[in-house]
Parts: C-alpha cells; structure tokens; sequence
C-alpha cells in the first residue's frame, strides 16, 4: 500500500486454520483493510473492516447484574475484574479444592499453553478441550505408536506423494492449503482416493471414492491391511526390523476380509481391495483422517488402524510419508511453558475421567510423553491436545456435583453452548456453576450465562508465534497492528494478558515475569539465539533447507519398544486391546433395532462449509446474506418419500432434541443418512432467556448425546457423526426465526 499516511504492519490471521499472515493497512490509527489472503476463494479478508469494527463486538469487561441468562450487565474495569475473579477462585479452591475450577478451551485459536500453565500452577486437573473430538484424538494415537505426531497440516508431504487417501476429511472447504496442494498434485498424476458417506468436494474430485456407511471406517481401514498383508503388498524391511506386533496384527486382520467388510461397510469388497493395492504399490502414500473419523463413536479403532496402514506400507518417516519432525532445537516448546510437572501427584488421580479414559488423561499422557522425550529430548504437541479431563464428566460434575462438584468455570476461545456436544446437560451445568468467565470477541450463548464477560483482542490486536503446536521444528511469527486499547472505544486484552493478570492475583507471580507477549517470546527464542522481532521478519517458516528423513535409524522410535508399535504396548499397560478392532456404533440401525424403528435414518453433523467457522462470524452481514440458514443434506428419495422438498424447513429429531434445518437436495448421500450443519445461532434474535440468541432453534448439538457409558473407551471421545434420527416437515408459520 503506497496511499500517503498509511501504514503497513504485518498479523497472523486466526479467522480460520491456515494461520495466513497478511498485510494490514492502517491510517489515522484505523484499520483500513488487509492484503489479499494467499489463500484462493478465502471469504474473510475482504470483510476484515466490517469484522473488525462490528458494533457487537465486545469492548469492556462487564460483570453480571441481573439474574444468570437475563443479560444484563455492568461495565467494569479489568483491575476489577481479575480483583473479583481471583478471589471467588481463591474461594471455592478453599472450600472444595483445587479441582472444583475448571477451563475449557475450544478449536485453537489463541495461545493454547497458557490454560495449562495456569490450571497446573493453581492445581486443578480439569482442562477440558475440543481435543478430545478434534485432533487431539489422532495426536494420541500418532504420538504412542510412532513416538512423535507426524502433524498433518505440513503440506510439504504432500509434493511427494503419490496416493492420498483423504478419510472423513474434506478439506476443500476445511483445510484450503492442503486442498490447493492436492489438486496441483492431482494433475501431476497423483491418485486420491476418498472415504465419506457423502460425495463431498473431495469425493467428486476422486479417483476412487468408497462410500462408506457412518461409522465404520476401522472395519475398512482393517480390512485394507488384510488386503495388503496377504496380497504381500507391505514394506517386509520396514516391518521387520522396525514395526512390533506384525505377526499379533496379521493374526487380528484376519477376521476381516474384504466380502465382510463390505457387509459391515457397504463398500463394495473390490473397491476395499484396488483401495489398499494403490495405497500400498504408489508409494510414499498420505493418509490424511479428518473428523468424519475422530467424530465416530470408537474412534481410536480407526485411528489406531489408520496409522498402522501408513506404517507397514513404509510411509513412515520418508520424504512424501509420515515426516517425524521433532521440535526447533533451543525452543522452549508449549509443552515446557505448560509445567505438568507443577502438578501435584494427588490431584492428577481427580482429572475427571482419570480411572476410565486412561489413554487420554494424565497416566496415558506420561507413559507416552516420557517415551517421546526419550528419544527427542521434549515432549511433543500441546498438553492441552493430548491430557484433558472427559467433558461428559466434568459438565456432569458441574450439573449434579457428582463425583465431586465444579463450581468455577473458565472459558477462552469457545462456544461450548454450540460447540459442545449435548447442549441441554452443558446448560444444565452452566447455569449451576458459582462463577462462570468467559473471554470471547462477542456476546455468545455460552458467554450470555457467565458472571464476567471480558473482551479479547483479536488476531490484529495481538502478537503471535506459531509452531504447528510444538509437533514441528518450524516457527513462524507476526507482530501486533493495532492497538488493544483505544480510550473512549474500548479497552481489551490479549489472552496471554488475561491468564497472566489473573495468575499474578491467585499468586502465581514468580510464574508470570514477562510483562508484554512479546518479552514472552523472546524468553522462548532465546535459546535459538534470536528474537520475537527478528522472527518476525522472516518471509517464510523458519528455519528453512533439507530435512533429514529416517532418522529413527539412529534414535529408534520414542515408543517403549523403541519401533512403531502396530501392537501397542501402551494400551496393554493401561488395560485396553493393543490392537485395533471394529465395535459397531451404539447408535445405528444394526446395534439399536428398536430405537430404528422410530429414528430410521442415520445422522452426520458438521461437515465444514463456508464461509463460517464453527459458530462463528453469524454476526457478519455480508456472510449471513449470502449465507442466511442452517442446511440439512438428504437424498431427494428420501425427502420425496417424507413429502419435503428442497428448501423446506424440516425438523430433524433423535432421542435427544429436535431443531429445524432447511432441506438441500444431495443424489450423491446414502438414502438412509442425512447430515446436518453444526455452529448455528442468531445473533439477531433476543439475548435473554430463554432464547440466548437462538440457541436451541437449529443447534446440532441439542440432538447429540453425551452419556459417559457411550464415548471412546481409551479416549473419552464421544460420537458427533454416527446417531439415529428421522426427519419431517416443519410448519414454517410457527418458528420465530426470520425465514
Ligand atoms: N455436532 C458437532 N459439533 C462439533 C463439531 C462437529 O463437527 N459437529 N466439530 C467440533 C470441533 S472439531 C471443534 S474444534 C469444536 C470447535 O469448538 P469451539 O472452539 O468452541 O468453536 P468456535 O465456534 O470457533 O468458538 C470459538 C469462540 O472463541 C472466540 N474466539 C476466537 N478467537 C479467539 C481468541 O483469540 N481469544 C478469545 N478469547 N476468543 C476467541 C470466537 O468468537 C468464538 O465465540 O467444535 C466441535 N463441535
Ligand atoms: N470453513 C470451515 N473450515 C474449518 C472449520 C469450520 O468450522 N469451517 N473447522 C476447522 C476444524 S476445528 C476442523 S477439526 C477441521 C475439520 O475438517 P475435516 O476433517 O475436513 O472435517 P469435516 O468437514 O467436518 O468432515 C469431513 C467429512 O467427514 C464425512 N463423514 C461424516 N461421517 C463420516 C464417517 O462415519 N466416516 C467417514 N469416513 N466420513 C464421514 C463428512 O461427510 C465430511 O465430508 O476443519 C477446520 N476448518
Ligand atoms: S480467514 Fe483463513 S484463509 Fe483467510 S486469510 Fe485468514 S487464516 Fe487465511
Ligand atoms: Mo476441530
């Protein structure tokens, strides 16, 4: 920008996942817009202006005056706010324990270490985090049979690849970087080969799409090992000298041959076979698993399956494969900021879910990390992805006080009204807590029911290092462009600002010595002999040049064997099968008969549409005009048998709820599954109960469930994707919702 006056500084954009740093252009101390996204068909940046100055926007920290959900509020100042919140927190630990405070954390989009660093210092176990149905599921399991997360969003592998398999992933709409890598490497003659109920975007660009039936991807993924075992299509050096367990594997993938598959899949047994010979035979391959996976019921199965299939046809740790990337050498790392070791031994055994997930919760979380750190030196990936307290356990916990109650809860960065499954028992247990803060960019369902709202500077009010959450030895960083605080407009903080100034009042001040974000950084680059600033600086990912592959050759795996574990030693210490397996969903016409009877059709949720992210950006006009309704996807002979039409308003109803969608016509869905839209509010609507700006009008998460006797067993994951349902006219007339 060369207009007189203007000045150009340089931010990280957090507006969705790809972490694009753009130009920001600023004149008179006002934004004036941002440079174009290097991302092709992004929405955002073009609206960065209306975004950024949006009249709802929150702008001062406010403190609840009325009753909890009648918004109405006080403006107070942050001094106040941290006063006040410290010593309710200070309280209710007195009273019933560290424990009883717990933080929630969503999608990451902020400095994620901190809420860590933060509950291990206070001494509370409870993080609960998105990880859990996100892809702290696939870190897990990566982490423990590999020893390091070979982290998918590097799409460096993807140049070298020449078979994909995208699995429960689309990332036409979800992941732009690695969907434009794809394309440029589809026409260069890479094959890809997709697994979804649905055609999405991905599918119709495919070489082979198996349309799988919701759910049972791990009887696929075994059976595609079957194939390529017994077809001799594996990586015998690969296998031999560096895989535990092949022979306990070949043993269990025999119980599921391609013609049995089919039957549980409905993947047609040639289509499971030529899938797994071009996995095998065009190697290095990539699979990518996306949440169509991590969403299921059991997901670990799929996961545990999905890194074996890459592992035994040689892909791991090669050029194009499963690069192991280890960390930055000198870095102090999100994990080292997170200080697990600051928690005491006692309170580790409270993390809700400790005794039943093990795999995710703290006994899990060391057995894997001290094998990592074996070999690496430091741990690997956010704590916060990879050791968290089961959220079915922790709202119920909030709700009834059972095992023992929660009585304070923290929320940065998510809309767990929206967000979080089975919206009816996180209401429940919102509205039962003590005190309930949240730091959010605007007035959410979830932060209507808080007693202190505060307001966080966004991505261009802040600074910012990115480093693929401490799974990469990449670094990237960009510098903060406008100012948190304008006086007589707003006065806002940064998170880092917000878990500091509250850690300095609970008495962790030692802990917090760096004043600004970015005196925080240049203590975590200094090792690496640099700063923030000149980080900053640099163009592209730091450090750049050649990579150094198979390097287990010298270190071994970080697993306990030392190899990859395709039998994992881990899950048989914690009492859990070693290898994967297929449990049919509890929810599906096959394991619940009766209840298919009333609810015949199988329900999906939340396949990534734009130009929203999650349950954002509903506020912004020029998204909602063209954008204005949730849409629910069908098969037209389905809805013609159920007398809807494209464009109806239909409710969609299981055991749980009913919310109203509006029907879209998909050929190309199973005639028994539908998938509905997740992340939908209406900012429009009133705030006050009972309506918390539409919150229960079209919310996915009302029909989904969280019963603790029916989530990931290792993992403490429950089901977003795989739930019976039926669907039938609405009678537009009677919904208050502006059609
Ligand atoms: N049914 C169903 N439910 C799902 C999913 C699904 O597919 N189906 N997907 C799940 C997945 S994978 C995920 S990751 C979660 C996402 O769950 P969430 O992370 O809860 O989702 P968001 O709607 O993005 O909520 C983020 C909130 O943080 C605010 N925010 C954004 N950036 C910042 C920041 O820097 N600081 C602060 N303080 N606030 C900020 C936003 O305004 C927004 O209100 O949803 C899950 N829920
Ligand atoms: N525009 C936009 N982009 C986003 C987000 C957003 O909210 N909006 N969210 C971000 C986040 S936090 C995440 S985690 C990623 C997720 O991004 P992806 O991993 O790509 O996930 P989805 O688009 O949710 O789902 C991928 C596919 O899974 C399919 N699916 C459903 N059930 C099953 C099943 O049982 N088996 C299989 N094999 N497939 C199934 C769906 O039909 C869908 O096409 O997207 C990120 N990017
Ligand atoms: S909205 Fe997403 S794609 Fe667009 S510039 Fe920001 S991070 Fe990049
Ligand atoms: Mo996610």
């Amino acid at each position: 920008m060369t207009k007189e006056g203007t000045v150009v500084k340089r931010a990280m954009c957090f507006w969705c996942k790809p972490r694009c740093i753009l130009d920001v252009y600023i004149k008179d101390g006002r934004l004036q817009g941002v440079s174009k996204s290097p991302i092709k068909g992004c929405p955002r940046w073009k609206r960065a202006v209306e975004m950024f100055y949006h009249p709802d926007r929150l702008r001062y920290p406010l403190k609840r005056v009325g009753d909890r959900g009648t918004n109405k509020w006080k403006q107070i100042t942050w001094d106040q706010a941290f006063d006040e919140i410290a010593e309710r927190l200070l309280e209710i630990k007195r009273e019933y324990g560290a424990e009883a405070v717990a933080v929630t954390a969503g999608t990451s989009r902020t400095y994620e270490e901190l809420r860590w660093r933060f509950l291990n210092l206070f001494g509370s176990p409870n993080l609960i985090s998105q990880g859990q149905i996100c892809h702290g599921n696939s870190a897990v399991a990566g982490m423990m049979m590999y020893g390091w997360w070979p982290y998918w969003m590097n799409v460096e592998k993807l140049e070298n690849a020449k078979c994909f398999i995208m699995d429960g992933r689309n990332p036409a709409p979800s992941h732009q970087t690695i969907w434009e890598a794809l394309l440029r490497r589809k026409k260069e003659g890479a094959k890809l080969i997709v697994i979804d109920p649905r055609r999405s975007k991905a599918a119709t660009d495919s070489d082979l799409w198996l349309q799988i039936r919701p759910g049972t991807d791990g009887a696929l993924l075994l059976s595609m090992i079957q194939v390529i075992i017994e077809e001799d299509l594996y990586d015998h050096n690969f296998v031999n000298n560096w895989c535990y367990g092949f022979d306990q594997l070949k043993e269990r993938v025999k119980e599921y041959p391609p013609e049995k598959a089919a039957d549980i899949t409905l993947v047609p047994a040639d289509q499971i076979r030529e899938a797994a010979r071009m996995f095998a035979t065009l190697t290095p391959s990539s699979i990518m698993e996306g949440m169509g996976v991590a969403h299921q019921p059991n997901s670990l199965q799929p996961l545990l399956a999905r890194h074996i299939i890459s592992a035994i046809v040689g892909n791991v740790d090669v050029k194009g494969g499963e690069e192991l990337m280890g960390p930055a050498p000198g870095f102090i790392t999100e994990a080292d900021i997170e200080l697990p070791e600051m928690m005491p031994e006692g309170q580790k055994k409270k993390m809700l879910g400790a005794d039943r997930h093990r795999l995710s919760t703290w006994e899990g979380y060391e057995m894997i990390q001290k094998n990592v750190e074996r070999v690496w030196g430091k741990r690997c990936d956010l704590m916060g992805a990879n050791c968290f307290a089961s959220a079915p356990l922790a709202y119920r916990a909030m709700a009834y006080g059972d095992p023992y109650p929660i009585k304070g809860l923290i929320t940065v960065s998510s809309n767990p009204m929206v967000t979080l499954p089975d919206t009816r028992m996180v209401y429940k247990a919102l509205k039962n807590l003590d005190l309930y803060v949240v730091s959010d960019y605007f007035m959410t369902p979830s932060a209507l029911l808080a007693d202190y709202v505060l307001p966080a500077a966004s991505w261009l009010e802040r600074p910012f290092l990115f480093n693929y959450h401490n799974t990469t030895p990449l670094l990237r960083a960009a510098e903060q462009a406008l100012p948190e605080v304008v006086p007589g407009e707003y006065d806002r903080r940064n998170d880092y600002q917000f878990w500091r100034g509250l850690g300095i009042r609970v008495g962790q001040e030692k802990f917090w010595p760096w004043e600004t974000v970015e005196e925080y950084y240049d203590y975590r680059l200094k090792g690496m002999g640099m700063t923030f600033k000149e980080l900053c600086k640099m163009e592209k990912w730091f450090p750049e040049g050649e990579r150094e592959f198979r390097k287990y050759e010298k270190t071994g795996f970080g697993t306990p064997t030392g190899k990859v574990e395709l039998y994992s030693t881990t899950l048989e210490s914690l009492g859990y099968d070693p290898l994967p397996k297929f449990i049919e969903p509890h929810e599906s016409p096959n394991s619940a008969p009766e209840m298919a009877k009333e609810y015949p059709l199988t329900l999906i949720t939340g396949a990534r549409f734009m130009p929203y992210f999650h349950s954002e950006h509903r506020q912004v006009k020029t998204f909602r005009n063209a954008y204005p309704h949730p849409r629910m996807e069908i098969n037209p002979e389905t809805a013609h048998e159920l007398g809807i039409k494209e464009g109806d308003w239909v409710w969609i109803e299981t055991a749980r709820g009913r919310i109203i969608q509006r029907c879209t016509y998909n050929e190309h869905i199973q005639a028994d599954v539908v998938h509905a839209q997740h992340g939908w509010w209406f900012p429009e609507m009133p705030a006050e109960e009972p309506w918390l700006h539409g919150v229960w009008i079209s919310n996915v998460n009302v029909l989904t469930g969280s019963d603790p006797e029916q989530v990931d067993e290792a993992l403490g994951s429950w089901s977003l994707r795989t739930m019976l349902c039926k669907v039938y006219k609405a009678e537009v007339s009677s919904i208050p919702i502006p059609l």
